[in-house]
This record gives C-alpha cells, structure tokens and sequence, in this order.
C-alpha cells in the first residue's frame, strides 16, 4: 500500500546515516519498524552498531533483526536517533506518543547527537494539535490529572486497548488530550509538565534536527 512504501522510503533512507561503531537510538512505531529492519540488513551486511530501543516493541524487532542491543549503563552518549512523529510542524517541533512510547522516546531521542525524523507528508502540520496530545501520567490520581489538564483547556481520554486500560511499558497510563489548537507547544508543554501527576508530554519541543518526509514525487529533508 502507497502509504507503507513512503513508510519504508523514508526509513530506508534514514537508516543510510548510520556509519560503522555508532551508537544508534531506535524508535518506535511503523515507520521506524521499517528502518529497524533496514539496520537489520546492513549489520547482516557487516556494520557493527549498538542500538537503544525506546520501547519494548523495538526492542523485540531490533533483537530479530541481529541488532546488537545496548542500555544506559554500558553507554553514555547515543550518536544518532531516528524515530516516527505523529505531527511534525513549520519550526520542526514534534508531536508525539500515538503509539504510547514517548517517555522512552523522548529519553532516546533526547540523548541523541542528531535526531533524525521520519514521516510521511500526512504528518506536516501548520499547527500541532490536530492529532490529540498524548500524555504519560502515574496511575495513582490520573483523574486528578485529568481535571488539571482540563483545566488548561485540554479534553483528556484515558486510552483503552482492547477494552482494557492502556498501561505503558513504564506501568503509567497515558491521557490523549484534545486541546482546541497548540499555538504555542513550549508553553503548553512547560505548564502540562507542571502538573504532579504528569510523567512526560508528547510535544517534544526543539529537538529534531531532521525531518525526512516521503511526498508524492520523493524525498523532502528540513533540517532545523
Ligand atoms: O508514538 C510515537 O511517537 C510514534 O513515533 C508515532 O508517533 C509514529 O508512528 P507511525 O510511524 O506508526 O505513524
């Protein structure tokens, strides 16, 4: 389906940055699982790396695949990460957590050296905020939480799969916040972190250095 192809054509093409003995964050969710299996190869191919997965999915995947995996303890510096993106808007911030990893992602990709994005060009955005706002936060009082996410103008859903409550790969819940339009995401992202009960947000607010979109006719790289 078109949608997978500029999925694996912009994965691909990321995957290609990586060089020999890097230390590589691995993201999480379908575009990043096609460039995971894109590093798959070339390590089968000869390139030695070590990978960070920022979830258990792609840890489970990298590990398929024969990507040597490492953690924080064995580390101190990731050279590159290279993740999916549910929004990406005109100064590059992100909105992320669609697919419920985006503590960890956020961990990874904000350790990286260079943060490379990869989307599909349904995800550029004028405004953040079409997509609601996914939000970690502690199990214990999220409905407290939730009031003081409404109170900021927010309309939080506590996120259900399979008809049970949603629990992240950190045991925490996670709220999808509508909120009317994120004028400005740093602010927003600054008051919501305010809040006792929340663990992290999905705006990730001036860390990408490169988007890479798959459009109709190629490839499209913003950098910052
Ligand atoms: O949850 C996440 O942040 C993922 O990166 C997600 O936003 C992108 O997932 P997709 O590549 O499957 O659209």
């Amino acid at each position: 389906d078109p949608m997978e192809r500029s999925k694996k054509a912009v994965a691909e093409h990321a995957a290609n940055f990586v060089k020999e003995g890097m230390v590589v964050g691995l993201g999480s969710g379908s575009t990043a699982n096609w460039m995971i299996k894109r590093l798959g190869e070339r390590v089968q191919e000869g390139l030695n790396i070590k990978g960070i997965p920022s979830s258990f999915k792609s840890e489970r995947l990298a590990a398929e695949c024969g990507i040597p995996l490492t953690d924080f303890s064995s580390v101190d510096k990731i050279d590159i990460a290279i993740d999916g993106a549910d929004e990406v808007d005109s100064d590059l911030q992100l909105l992320k957590g669609g697919g419920g990893s985006l503590v960890r992602e956020k961990i990874v990709d904000g350790e990286a050296e260079q943060l490379i994005i990869i989307v599909d060009e349904t995800k550029i955005v004028t405004r953040l905020g079409e997509f609601p706002l996914p939000i970690e936060v502690t199990p214990f009082g999220w409905e407290l939480t939730a009031e003081n996410i409404s109170n900021l103008g927010g309309k939080p859903k506590l996120r259900h799969l399979d008809g049970e409550i949603f629990v992240t790969n950190n045991d925490n819940y996670i709220l999808d916040c509508k909120f009317p339009g994120i004028q400005k995401p740093a602010e927003l992202h600054a008051s919501l972190k305010l809040l006792t009960g929340v663990v992290e947000t999905g705006l990730f607010i001036n860390m990408a250095d490169q988007i890479i979109i798959a459009k109709q006719d190629g490839i499209e790289i913003l950098t910052k």
